[in-house]
């Protein structure tokens, strides 16, 4: 049976490609998407790929994904920085969440260096580009297996 999993990103992932490519490389969410098709396929997964720009949301789609999906790979761009109510919804639901970034937060401003929602995740990957996604999808074969 192919199981669903959603994809989430969050505020300025939209822009991804069009500005600050020295941080984000010439990559496009719309890349990124085709990337994680590909590789959901292989790994028997629909994938389901969603951008938001607003934090309720995001809360939402995670407590979607409770009864929707099998797991979450959730980029959550500066929200995971800040945001108590991600956590929270994380913590809430039972489906694994596995949190990722395309750069290396600790290498980059201290205010980047925590993460609110690491505690609530699965685990957290960071620093690969695109093969952050990947890397996520592959880690939610294991746990969902
Ligand atoms: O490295 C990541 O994936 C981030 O989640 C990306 C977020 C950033 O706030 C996090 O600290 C790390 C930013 C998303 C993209 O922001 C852009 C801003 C300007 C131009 C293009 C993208």
């Amino acid at each position: 049976m192919t199981r669903k999993i959603y994809v989430l990103n969050g505020p300025n992932l939209n822009l991804l490609g069009q500005r600050e490519p020295g941080i984000y490389g010439a990559l496009t969410l719309a890349d990124v998407e085709a990337a994680c098709h590909k590789e959901g396929d292989a790994l028997g997964f629909e994938i389901d790929f969603r951008q938001s720009n607003h934090e309720g949301v995001l809360v939402d789609w995670i407590h979607e994904a409770h009864s929707e999906a099998a797991g979450v790979a959730f980029n959550p761009g500066a929200y995971g920085h800040t945001s108590i109510a991600l956590h929270d919804a994380i913590k809430a639901v039972i489906v694994p969440v596995v949190e990722l970034h395309i750069s290396n937060i600790h290498a980059r401003e201290a205010f980047r260096h925590k993460s609110m929602i690491s505690p609530a995740a699965k685990g957290m990957i960071c620093g690969f580009g695109l093969d952050s996604y990947l890397l996520a999808l592959r880690a939610l074969k294991t746990l969902t297996e």
